[in-house]
């Protein structure tokens, strides 16, 4: 019974997904999916980008979070438009929420939109949104194990960003660990090291996502 409603809820899942990506492809837009612990640093990634790339690709952000709009007043300060989710409890977005927030965006000529799923490993790998890349971000304080303890997320992940490198001296982090361990699960991925603190290592992030979004 449980596992025929869980079946349920992942093929409507899959019904909005398939229309956000639709979405996506008439209006040539790439749609990333960020997903991470709480903290490791996605708004302030994704906001760092939205300057440093201002005039060259125009960003649009959906904001998920299980409570508040501070991510998205962030994001706004960035530069760019944003529309904000509330799960109210829920540790992930769905594809039916991501569908109603695009109705709400008003960024017609938005080359990439991204997604800032609520702040876990575990339950935002589960649902497709409808995205084109998924995109993981590890911080350092998290600590190394967090690849073999959390496998299916980082095996889901086109690209994984090792973010708070400006801490790698103070922390014990073992970034060879690390590396291996994403590597025994996802050998595709691209795996950066960045500092979206201090700008450190972003610019290989700018140059992957605008050769993605087919703006180089
Ligand atoms: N030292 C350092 N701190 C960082 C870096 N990136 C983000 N931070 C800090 O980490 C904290 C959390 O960053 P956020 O960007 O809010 O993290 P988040 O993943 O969006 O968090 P949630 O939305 O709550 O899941 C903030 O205090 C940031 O200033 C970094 O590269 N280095
Ligand atoms: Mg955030």
């Amino acid at each position: 019974m449980k596992v025929s409603l869980n079946q349920k809820i992942l093929s409507r899942n899959d019904d909005f997904a398939a229309k956000n990506k639709a979405y996506f492809r008439r209006r040539g837009i790439l749609c990333l999916n960020f997903i991470s612990s709480p903290g490791s640093g996605k708004t302030t990634v994704i906001a760092r980008t939205i300057g440093a790339l201002k005039g060259k690709l125009n960003i649009a952000v959906i904001e998920g979070d299980i409570k508040t709009d501070t991510d998205a007043q962030k994001i706004r300060a960035a530069g760019a438009e944003a529309v904000q989710i509330e799960t109210h409890g829920a540790c992930h977005l769905s594809a039916e929420q991501v569908a109603n927030a695009l109705t709400l965006l008003n960024s017609a000529d938005a080359k990439v939109i991204i997604i800032e799923n609520v702040g876990n490993l575990v339950c935002p790998s589960a649902f497709d949104l409808g995205e084109h890349r998924r995109v993981v971000v590890l911080s350092v304080p998290e600590g190394d194990d967090k690849p073999v303890k959390y496998p299916g997320t980082f095996a889901e992940a086109d690209v994984v960003l090792i973010n708070k490198i400006d801490l790698m001296d103070y922390l014990d982090f073992n970034l060879e660990r690390v590396l291996a361990d994403i590597r025994a699960v996802n050998p595709d991925a691209v795996i950066l090291q960045i500092s979206a603190s201090t700008g450190e290592g972003m610019q290989a992030w700018y140059d992957w996502l605008t050769k993605n979004a087919g703006a180089e």
